[in-house]
């Protein structure tokens, strides 16, 4: 490792992240082989994965770029809310890439001044990432990739991961010193809600529970996976949580900025009874893969949380959501409805 490299990678355990690698940009072509594996055993997921192509061929966006930075940094040590524990994916509770009160954050804006002060050209993109991120931190030997497809170091798979392209040619590669999955292991794959994850290492996009609740599961009474969506609002932590590699390896210390406050508006019966401006104002900014447009969504996850592990107290909620303002939640609550066959 040369000096820069060096340089670079103590800057950014400096700045708080767990670990720091850099590869050559070539080091990425191939991703494309594992899109392809998964295109072919999950065909109707291609359409979906062609999007991520580009991240094999950074080149062709990026011509002067000659190699990845890719950090790693840990959320598992923040206080998940009690209530809100198999409700939302603690990724998102965590989220930094967009939160400018969140230390992450901050922190990645200083990572980037600095490689920008020792004279580099950098870039990189903080929604979804410039490239494809746990391959890219797999190539670096920060960890291992589990049979669940989570990146994972000695802290578990509770890691945010980020990535800067650079213009000059370094490199910075570990040996990971981890475990591999024991042999015959098989309980992320056993334990996901809809078989999205249908095998080691292979998922099904377009049926994980944190596509259904965000992106998808737009017409939630017809979906065949809305029984198997259980009581989550918004992500899945179903395969980390249920591994024995993350045994222990959330060590909540901190709080993160301004959690508490709105988490004490977030319950199934909450989001139902929940002004569309406040969805849009106080949710909306932190859970952004649900736009602005579309919040509807939350009371429709909702419902459907409500109808998978049904309370009595539950009937009221529903039956006022009938005269929501938005079709697609009076559609909902009908379905609802009927399908526990509740009575006026
Ligand atoms: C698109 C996307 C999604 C989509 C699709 C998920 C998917 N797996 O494709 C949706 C919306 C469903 C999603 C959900 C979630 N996501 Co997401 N997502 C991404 C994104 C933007 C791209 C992923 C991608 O390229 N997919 C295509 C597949 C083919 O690539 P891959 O997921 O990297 O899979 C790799 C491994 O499977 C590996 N592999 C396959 N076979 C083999 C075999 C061997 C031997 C080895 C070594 C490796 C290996 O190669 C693949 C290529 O890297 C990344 C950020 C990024 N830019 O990388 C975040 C990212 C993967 N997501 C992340 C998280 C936290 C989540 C959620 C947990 C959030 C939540 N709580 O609900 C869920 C979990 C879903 C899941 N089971 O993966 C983290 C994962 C961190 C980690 N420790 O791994 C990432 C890296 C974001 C980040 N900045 O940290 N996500
Ligand atoms: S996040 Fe949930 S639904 Fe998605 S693959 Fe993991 S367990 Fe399955
Ligand atoms: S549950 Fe078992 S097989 Fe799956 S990732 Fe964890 S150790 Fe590996």
């Amino acid at each position: 490792m040369n000096s820069l490299s060096n340089q670079i990678k103590t800057a950014a355990l400096r700045m708080g992240y767990e670990k720091c690698g850099i590869i050559k940009i070539a080091d990425m072509a191939d991703y494309e082989g594992k899109l392809k594996e998964r295109s072919e055993h999950v065909p109707e997921a291609k359409a979906f994965d062609e999007k991520f192509q580009r991240f094999a061929y950074l080149q062709k966006t990026y011509p002067w770029a000659k190699s990845v930075v890719v950090c790693v940094r840990q959320y598992g040590k923040y206080k998940v809310p009690e209530h809100l524990q198999g409700r939302i994916g603690k990724y998102y509770l965590f989220d930094s890439r967009r939160d400018k009160h969140s230390r992450d954050f901050q922190d990645s804006l200083k990572f980037e001044a600095y490689l920008k002060e020792l004279g580099l050209k950098t870039e990189t993109e903080r929604k979804f990432g410039i490239t494809a991120l746990r391959w890219a931190a797999f190539k670096a030997g920060l960890g291992l990739t589990r049979r669940n497809n989570f990146f994972y170091t000695e802290s578990g798979s509770w890691l945010h991961l980020e990535a800067w392209l650079i213009d000059q040619e370094l490199e910075a590669i570990e040996t990971p010193a981890l475990k591999a999955c024991p042999e015959n292991c098989n309980r992320c794959v056993k334990s996901c809600p809809t078989a999205s994850l249908s095998q080691p290492h292979i998922m099904n996009p377009l049926a994980c529970v944190s596509f259904l609740t965000t992106f998808g599961g737009r017409d939630l009474p017809n979906d065949k996976y809305n029984a198997q969506i259980g009581c989550w609002l918004f992500g899945c932590d179903v395969c980390q949580d249920v591994c024995p590699m993350n045994k222990n390896r959330w060590q909540a210390k901190e709080e993160f900025p301004a959690l508490s406050e709105l988490s004490s508006h977030i319950s199934p019966e909450k989001i139902l009874t929940m002004d569309y401006s406040f969805l849009e104002e106080k949710v909306q900014p932190k859970f952004w893969y649900i736009d602005k447009q579309d919040v509807w969504k939350w009371k429709v996850n909702a419902i459907n949380a409500m109808v998978n592990d049904y309370q009595e107290h539950y009937k009221e909620y529903i039956l006022k959501a009938c005269y929501d303002s938005n079709e697609k939640v009076r559609e909902m609550a009908a379905w609802a409805i009927k399908k526990l066959e509740l009575s006026a």
